[in-house]
């Protein structure tokens, strides 16, 4: 049986301006990745030295907190089966020009700053960001009718 997770995704700023919302939540969705929690998300400084904290030391950390709040993000968590390794799978490689076709960064985006996209990368960092952006009441437990056909048995 395979292990059902949470992760989160933040579409970033570039994916706000660029009007490509729907476009990117459609990917996961048609995926059968269930939204268990969706909201707008004012990043502070604080939040970002948190997240971004394996990148403190990097020439580009300040353009990257500056960039992440140039507006508000979306912040989403999805469910599913695998969904840490399959949701990173659907969004692709962090350099967009190195991301394979058919992924959302290789698909809508040039740049490794402009990449329209976070999604957590291991179970640890996916339940420390679940804590760091969500509280518990903003993460639903709900059925959908197409679980039976989008799960089956679940293996
Ligand atoms: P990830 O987003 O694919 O997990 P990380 O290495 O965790 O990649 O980097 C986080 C984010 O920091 C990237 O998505 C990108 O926006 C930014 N970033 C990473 N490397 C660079 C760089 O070399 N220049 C500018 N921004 C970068
Ligand atoms: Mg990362």
């Amino acid at each position: 049986m395979a292990d059902k997770q949470q992760t989160v995704v933040l579409l970033k700023p570039d994916a706000l301006q660029r009007d490509l919302l729907g476009q990117i939540v459609t990917r996961f969705e048609r995926k059968g990745l269930k939204i268990v929690a969706m909201k707008l998300i004012r990043l502070s400084e604080e939040m970002l030295e948190e997240h971004y904290s394996h990148l403190s030391d990097k020439p580009f950390f300040a353009s990257l907190k500056q960039f992440m709040m140039q507006t508000p993000v979306v912040g989403m968590v999805f469910e599913g089966y695998d969904a840490i390794a399959e949701v990173r799978k659907i969004v692709g490689s962090t350099n967009p020009r190195e991301a394979d076709a058919g992924t959302i960064r290789a698909d809508f985006s040039m740049t490794v700053p402009s990449n329209l996209i976070h999604a957590s990368d291991a179970p640890e960092t996916a339940a420390d960001e679940i804590k760091r952006f969500f509280t518990e009441e903003e993460i639903f437990d709900y059925e959908k009718i197409t679980d039976r056909y989008i799960f089956g048995e679940g293996v």
